[in-house]
């Protein structure tokens, strides 16, 4: 309750801000998208994790406010990062109860002419729990997203409860696997040829349906090896980098060809 309320003020007081992590094609090494991820640093109790305070904030709705300036602050950063000509796209999560409000369309497309970023170089992020709730809300909201250009992923891919009917019904353009896929891949909770057996599927899926596949939380040279010989398209994971600040994300731009 007090967290809740903390929460509420914390925004007015400049204590959340946004890290920024990037992915990394992983047969060029190119730099491809930032993911834009949310802290807070309270002034007592220190860093709390977003998975500690969103699903307090999608409980009370507050992360309706919130995911409104995330979408506005990370737009924002992104395009001053390169003064408009920003080449890298932007990911940015988005909870399954901002997807199902009627007006969620015009407040991205507010935040994009706000930031006059465009929407071809925006992913959204949806977690497979989306699908729960007002799925023709979630539908049409999707399918004018992607008119206008947006792109959208799956985030935690084969974690959530419908990952196959979401690429049934919506127009998908990636899947992130999820990070635990990655894990299994060198440190197997059971069988080996399991964890390979699964990777190698979600491959050949993504490849079938021409969709983009992110390998997320890669943390060694030995996963990034693996998913990169088995056929994923983009790595995320602290091999290459955590969550930067932005002006550590601005350093790495700096820095590519
Ligand atoms: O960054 P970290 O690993 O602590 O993130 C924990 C969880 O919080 C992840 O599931 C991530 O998707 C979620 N998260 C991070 N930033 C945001 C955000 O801006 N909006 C929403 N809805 N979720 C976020
Ligand atoms: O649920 P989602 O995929 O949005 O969660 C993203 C979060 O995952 C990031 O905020 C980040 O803190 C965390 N993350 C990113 N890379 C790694 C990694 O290599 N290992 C682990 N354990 N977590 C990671
Ligand atoms: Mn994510
Ligand atoms: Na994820």
């Amino acid at each position: 309750k007090r967290l809740e309320r903390d929460l509420r003020g914390a925004l007015g007081r400049g204590e959340l801000h946004l890290c920024y992590q990037p992915m990394f094609h992983l047969g060029s090494g190119q730099l491809l998208k930032a993911e834009a991820l949310l802290r807070w640093r309270h002034p007592t109790r220190g860093w709390i994790s977003p998975a500690e305070f969103v699903p307090l904030a999608e409980a009370n709705g507050f992360i309706l406010t919130l995911g409104e300036w995330v979408l506005q602050a990370a737009m924002a950063q992104a395009r001053a990062w390169q003064g408009g000509q920003w080449p890298v796209r932007l990911s940015i999560n988005v909870s399954p109860l901002q997807f199902a409000q009627p007006n969620f369309k015009e407040t991205v497309l507010a935040a994009l002419r706000d930031a006059q970023f465009a929407p071809q170089l925006l992913e959204l992020e949806l977690t497979e729990s989306i699908v729960m709730r007002n799925p023709e809300i979630v539908r049409r909201n999707l399918q004018e997203l992607r008119n206008e250009g947006i792109t959208v992923a799956i985030d935690d891919f084969g974690t959530g409860y419908s990952s196959l009917s979401y690429l049934r019904d919506f127009d998908i353009n990636t899947i992130k696997i999820d990070r635990s896929f990655v894990r299994d891949l060198s440190t197997p909770r059971h069988a080996p040829q399991y964890a390979l057996a699964l990777v190698e599927a979600i491959v050949k899926l993504a490849g079938s349906l021409d969709v983009e596949l992110v390998a997320e939380g890669i943390e060694s040279r030995e996963q990034f090896e693996l998913v990169r010989s088995l056929g994923c398209d983009v790595g995320q994971g602290y091999f290459f980098a955590r969550p930067l600040s932005a002006s550590e994300f601005a350093r790495l731009l700096g820095r590519e060809p």
